[in-house]
């Protein structure tokens, strides 16, 4: 098979690496894939249909990803400590729909975190499916903390009585009181969910609560700080024997765990994507080692020294502070950039952030009062404290003179120079 290199494709990929190369990578839902995770997405797998389970397919010449999905399962469940493990969700919205198509009827009442206090989309967002074939309901953050009260939480499942609550988050700092939602949950009868797509890395090295002890199900994508490919995965601690009666379309009561795999697959996916899978499968051996476990402490350092650093130079950090990898930053607190102009100014400058709506957020979420800010990727890179407060100091010069296009490149020049030390792929 002989074919004319796609040079236009391929110069275009060469340019996203040098954006990655040059440029402060701060979004705090990204990270650096390693070489191999990589290596092994491109590769003949993504030739393979192999719809089903391992040992249990649809189509023939399935016994190497066979192989390769359970070293894939395996690995997840030493991970995190999980009795059963789906590693075919190719994203983390695309798991959550998996579960909630197993254990939801449409019209279900759903009970999730405000998107506009940090929650995600498929947490019951009107504009997400969460939202249109569930009803939801929502629970925020407080005013005066910026944290989640679980009393509140607790009114408003008595009051809505959810058959599934929903926690976790895509901007929330804090860590979860996962036993208290498990009270709350089995007060009213509710499944509980965690989505611990941000924070799955440091949970599975042990530097935040466990989910697992208390959720009845745990999903999370393998991309953030977990540092493998884009994808997602769903897990049990325990094989739960279906204490809901939950019944198949057919009517069948069965395991909780048959439920969630039909719901990836044939409820929401076809084929897995076994070259992903494989890359998963790789990045769960790295998560494993010594060198991810220093990677990890060394993500929350960053971040409490980061979050520091805004407050002495006078930015809200909503809630005071991090427990985990990111921050919410409110800019109404100095200078009162917008989210949307305050990206802009630091995309001119090579340091890409992403506006965010702040709890209780005057502006649309098209402009935003906030910006978000992680420390996974820059982390990667080998930055350490220092760097952290070398960041914010960048950031705040780039804020307080976001107008002046002079100055904004002298800056973007010295960010270019600086990240030459940090090397990635190279
Ligand atoms: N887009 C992801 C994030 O940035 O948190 C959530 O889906």
């Amino acid at each position: 098979m002989t074919m004319l290199r796609d040079q236009i494709i391929f110069d275009l990929i060469q340019k996203e690496q040098h954006r990655q190369e040059t440029g402060i990578e701060l979004i705090a839902s990204e990270n650096f894939a390693s070489k191999q995770v990589m290596e092994a997405m491109g590769t003949v797998l993504t030739n393979k249909y192999a719809e089903g389970l391992p040992g249990k397919r649809y189509y023939g010449g399935c016994e190497v990803v066979d192989e390769i999905e359970n070293i894939a399962i395996d690995r997840a469940k030493e991970l995190f400590g999980a009795e059963w493990a789906n590693v075919q969700p190719h994203s983390g919205a695309q798991a959550n729909a998996a579960v909630m198509l197993a254990v939801l009827n449409a019209g279900d009442k759903i009970l999730g975190f405000d998107l506009s206090h940090g929650g995600h989309l498929t947490h019951g967002s009107s504009v997400n499916f969460s939202g249109k074939l569930y009803q939801p309901s929502f629970y925020g953050v407080e005013k005066e903390t910026g944290m989640i009260n679980y009393d509140h939480v607790d009114e408003i499942a008595r009051k809505e009585k959810p058959k599934l609550i929903i926690c976790g988050a895509s901007a929330y700092s804090r860590e979860w009181d996962y036993e208290r939602l498990r009270t709350i949950a089995d007060e009213v009868g509710a499944i509980l969910l965690a989505d611990i797509s941000h924070p799955a890395g440091l949970i599975a090295r042990g530097l935040l609560d466990d989910p697992l002890e208390h959720c009845h199900i745990v999903t999370t994508t393998t991309h953030k700080t977990l540092r493998g490919p884009r994808g997602g995965m769903i897990m049990m601690r325990e094989d739960f024997e279906n204490p809901f009666g939950i019944k198949t379309p057919k009517g069948v009561v069965r395991k909780m765990s048959s439920l969630l795999d039909s719901g990836v697959f044939p409820g929401t996916q076809g084929g897995p994507l076994e070259h992903v899978i494989a890359a998963k499968a790789v990045a769960f051996g790295e998560a494993l080692s010594d060198d991810y476990m220093k990677y990890v402490l060394q993500v929350k350092k960053n971040a409490a020294v980061m979050a520091q650093r805004f407050m002495d130079k006078g930015y809200h950090v909503i809630s005071g502070g991090t427990d985990n990898h990111m921050m919410l930053i409110d800019l109404r607190s100095k200078g009162d950039v917008s989210g949307r102009d305050a990206e802009d100014a630091l995309i001119k400058a090579d340091i890409t952030i992403n506006k965010n709506m702040v709890p209780f957020d005057s502006r649309s979420p098209f402009i935003t009062s906030g910006i978000r800010v992680g420390t996974a990727a820059i982390t990667t890179r080998g930055m350490m404290e220092p760097e952290m407060e070398k960041v914010v100091d960048l950031i705040d010069d780039v804020l307080m003179n976001k107008d002046n296009d002079n100055k904004l490149l002298e800056i973007k020049e010295g960010v270019n120079t600086w990240m030459n030390n940090f090397p990635l792929y190279k």
